[in-house]
């Protein structure tokens, strides 16, 4: 059988029973192939991206009711990332910054949501595939937006195929691979009581405290789980795809997301189930599994990390950071003492408020603190009254507006929906759900004065525009969605 036989009868299933005493001679000349071809040793990467799904919401983290079978297994064999923080919580920042290894506010436009990337920018799989790496995208890559304004001719996260198997089948002998799986769960929209139906209980739901304890925004995150249970399984196929074809060792696996769930509160802001990202990462060849590692991660850090893994030089402007040292090393727990915080930002999400004004807001994050600077106070983060269109519409959303008023539920209003003060600071030991700020009581004056200095030190260090002068930039660029009505 030739190779690329063997990679169709794969894709089509046909290599199960009376053929499997096929299987194991074509392992071995796949495997074969990688040695006498170009002699290259170098690991394949896949990386697998969901749409919007907070950290917690994985079995290997702890999630009673979501199953997750395939990041579970990753998380096993390989290493679980417990702090791992996207750079902002809005699609098109968050995967510019992993693609260039870089904070978004320094890349113009991809600083936005709907915006471009500029060529300027270097992008992981551009260097990968000028080393000689075969590289690919499905689903959803860089974006939402648009690459041509940007000088690009395609898609930053690498050209599109049809599916996994389609790449495969289409890469040349002895080539290491780079694909970019995007998934498009757990996106919204829903559909409606798609969780209920798969047999999942309202009872068993853990609700997060900034959420009303409702069964409507219960049924509404079974919904979520569900696309978050379907994205699991496709990244499961590709994975046992892989392990088929005898390449799944040599693969460098990374699971993770892009912002977190589309809730009030969680989506485009700052806080941790806006920001804070599943991680886990499987590469047996280097890689020792088991393990559980509480270093801080940006995802800006992947970059960076897969160019040393590919033995490639990482450009000076990345300002990620590899962590290869923390993949190959034995250790668990916190490793690296650098590694104690993240930082976060965002600037315009939808295009929402009068004038396309964005919210603009930049974090640092601490093991014990959590401290937000808004810079325009006056705008509204959720997006101007009555739309609140930063918060993508929903049966939880729907639930909130209408029970506004009900004294139950003010609080919960407020804190998705309302003008928040140009400072926050959340005591993560007395408030993990970070609700209650703490940044204007005189006993936190001293943290709040560090964690300030910390986060300006950091922007000016970042060259942010927002630090810089002139950060109102952002509010002008162009956006590509549809900007909706206000
Ligand atoms: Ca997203």
């Amino acid at each position: 059988m030739q190779r690329r036989e063997f990679l169709r009868r794969v894709a089509v299933g046909s290599i199960a029973g009376t053929v499997l005493d096929q299987v194991a001679p074509e392992r071995s000349a796949l495997a074969g192939q990688r040695r006498n071809g170009k002699g290259d040793s170098r690991p394949n990467i896949l990386f697998a991206i969901s749409d919007d799904q907070s950290w917690v919401h994985t079995g290997a983290m702890g999630d009673p009711v979501v199953r997750t079978p395939t990041f579970d297994r990753v998380a096993r064999e390989g290493v679980l990332f417990t702090h791992a923080f996207c750079m902002s919580p809005s699609c098109t920042p968050s995967r510019g910054a992993i693609l260039t290894g870089q904070v978004p506010f320094r890349l113009q436009e991809n600083g936005n949501l709907w915006s471009t990337l500029r060529k300027e920018y270097a992008v992981y799989p551009d260097l990968l595939e000028k080393a000689g790496y075969f590289v690919g995208h499905t689903r959803k890559g860089w974006g939402p937006g648009k690459h041509e304004p940007g000088g690009r001719d395609r898609n930053p996260a690498s050209p599109q195929f049809k599916d996994f198997k389609q790449f495969m089948a289409r890469r040349p002998a002895g080539e290491p691979f780079c694909f970019w799986f995007g998934g498009h769960d757990p996106h919204r929209p829903y559909k409606k009581g798609s969780g209920l139906e798969s047999g999942k209980k309202l009872e068993d739901v853990k609700v997060p405290p900034f959420l009303p304890d409702v069964p409507e925004v219960r049924s509404d995150i079974l919904d979520y789980y569900f696309e978050v249970e379907r994205f699991d399984r496709d990244l499961g196929e590709i994975v046992a795809f892989l392990e088929t074809a005898g390449e799944l060792d040599n693969t460098i696996v990374v699971v993770t997301s892009d912002n977190g769930m589309p809730f009030p509160r969680a989506k485009a802001n700052l806080y941790d189930y806006g920001t804070r990202m599943p991680l886990a990462i499987r590469w047996p060849a280097r890689v020792r599994g088991g393990r559980r590692i509480d270093d801080f991660i940006g995802l800006a850090d992947c970059a960076p990390t897969f160019l040393e893994a590919a033995g490639l030089p990482v450009p000076p402007e990345m300002t990620g950071r590899s962590f290869v040292d923390l993949l190959t090393c034995d250790k668990s727990g916190r490793i690296d003492p650098k590694r104690d915080k993240a930082f976060t930002g965002r600037e315009r999400h939808a295009w929402v408020r009068e004038g396309g004004l964005g919210y603009p807001c930049r974090a640092i994050r601490t093991d014990r603190y959590l401290y937000i600077r808004n810079f325009e106070p006056d705008h509204w983060p959720a997006g101007d009254p009555e739309g609140y269109g930063d918060v993508d519409g929903s049966p939880t959303k729907d639930y909130m507006l209408a029970n506004r008023h009900a004294k139950r539920y003010d609080n919960l209003f407020r804190l998705a929906f309302a003008k928040r003060p140009e400072e926050e600071l959340y005591d993560l030991k007395t408030d993990p759900a970070q609700m209650q700020n703490v940044a204007a009581l005189p006993e936190y004056a001293e943290a709040r004065k560090q964690l300030r200095v910390e986060l300006d030190r950091w922007m000016t260090e970042m060259k942010d525009p927002r630090a810089l002068g002139g950060g109102d930039v952002f509010d002008r660029y162009p956006y590509y969605g549809r900007a909706r009505a206000l």
